[in-house]
C-alpha cells in the first residue's frame, strides 16, 4: 500500500518506520529530520530496534498515495488538508489529539476521513531517530457513516501487515472523547508539573487532578450525546500513565522545547463545548488558563 505519513515527528515517524517495513511509506515533515531520515534512513531504538528507509520530504501538496495518515498538530489540520486537497489520496486517517481534526479534513476532501487513536509512545531523539516508548495500539473508525467501515479494516489490515496491533471501531466518536479526556488530564498536568507520564500514577495528587479534568471532559461527552463514564476515564488515566510511563506528553514535549502547545484543541474544547452544553469545567479552564499563559509569555 502507498502510505503517506502528512507530519513527521514523533509519532508520525514512529508509525512510518514501522509501516514501512511493509508498505511503501513517505514521511512528510521538517527539516533536519527529513535531510536526515532521506541521508541515513530512520532509526527506531527502545521497544525494538529498526532500521527502516521510507521515502522523505518537506512537501507534501501534489502527492498520491492509497492512505495519508494525518499525525500534524491539531492547529496544522487546515494546512494539511488543503496540501492533500491538491494531490490525490483514496484515505484520509487522522491520528491526531484533539477534537475538530476530521470536520476540518472531511471539509477539504473527498475522500473517505476515518477518525483514529493510537497508544504508541513515541519521542524524536534526534534527526532521523526516533525513540519507540511504549509498544501501543491503533483503533481506527469511520467519521461519517459514509466513510464506511472497509476503509477502516484495509488501514488496520496495513497496520497488522507490519506487525503494529490495529482495531477497527464502529464508534469513533465515543473514541475520540475517551481520548480527549485522557489527553484533558494527563498532558496539562505532565506539562506543568514538568513529569513523565509514570508521576500521574496513581495514587497522588496529581493523578487527583488529572482525573478531575478527566471527568469534567466525560461530563461533557455525555451532555453532547457520547457514552463514557466516569469511572472509564479514571482507569483509562491511570492505565495510559503506567503503561506510557517513561513518555513525556505531547504537551509537555511542547513546553519542554518552547512550542506551541494543541491546548486550544484539548482543554479548549473541552471549556467551550461545556459552554454550549451548559457545563461547568472550572478544573480545565484553570489548566487552559495556565498553558495559555504560559504559551504568551513564551511567545510561541
Ligand atoms: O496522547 C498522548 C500525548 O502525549 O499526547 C498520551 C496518551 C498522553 C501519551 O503521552
Amino acid at each position: 500500500m502507498e502510505i503517506l505519513i502528512f507530519g513527521a515527528g514523533s509519532l508520525g515517524s514512529l508509525l512510518g518506520g514501522l509501516l514501512a517495513g511493509a508498505h511503501d511509506v513517505t514521511l512528510v515533515g521538517r527539516d533536519p529530520h527529513i535531510a536526515a531520515v532521506r541521508e541515513r534512513g530512520l532509526r527506531i531504538t527502545g521497544v525494538e530496534e529498526r532500521d527502516a528507509r521510507p521515502a522523505a520530504t518537506t512537501d507534501g501538496r501534489d502527492a498520491s498515495a492509497d492512505l495519508a495518515l494525518v499525525t500534524v498538530k491539531a492547529y496544522d489540520t487546515e494546512a494539511a488538508a488543503r496540501a492533500l486537497a491538491a494531490g490525490d489520496v483514496s484515505v484520509a486517517c487522522s491520528l491526531q489529539n484533539g477534537m475538530g481534526n476530521e470536520e476540518v479534513l472531511a471539509t477539504h476532501l473527498d475522500a473517505p476521513v476515518l477518525a483514529g487513536t493510537t497508544t504508541c509512545g513515541a519521542r524524536l531523539a534526534g534527526p532521523g531517530h526516533v525513540e519507540w516508548l511504549g509498544r501501543g495500539s491503533v483503533t481506527v473508525g469511520p467519521w461519517r457513516p459514509d466513510d464506511g467501515v472497509n476503509a477502516a479494516e484495509r488501514v488496520v489490515a496495513a497496520f497488522r501487515a507490519a506487525g503494529v496491533d490495529a482495531a477497527v471501531t464502529t464508534d469513533a466518536r465515543g473514541l475520540l472523547w475517551e481520548k480527549l479526556a485522557i489527553n484533558a488530564g494527563i498532558n496539562p498536568v505532565t506539562a506543568l508539573a514538568r513529569v513523565e507520564n509514570g508521576a500521574l500514577a496513581p495514587p497522588g495528587d496529581l493523578f487527583d487532578l488529572a482525573t478531575a479534568a478527566g471527568v469534567e471532559a466525560a461530563r461533557v461527552a455525555r451532555a453532547a450525546g457520547a457514552s463514557l463514564s466516569d469511572s472509564a476515564v479514571t482507569e483509562a488515566i491511570a492505565d495510559v500513565a503506567r503503561d506510557t510511563a517513561r513518555n513525556r506528553s505531547s504537551m509537555h514535549q511542547d513546553v519542554a522545547a518552547g512550542r506551541r502547545t494543541e491546548v486550544d484543541a484539548i482543554n479548549g474544547y473541552v471549556v467551550d463545548r461545556a459552554a454550549e452544553e451548559e457545563e461547568s469545567v472550572p478544573v480545565n479552564r484553570t489548566l487552559a488558563t495556565l498553558i495559555r499563559g504560559w504559551e504568551a509569555g513564551a511567545e510561541v
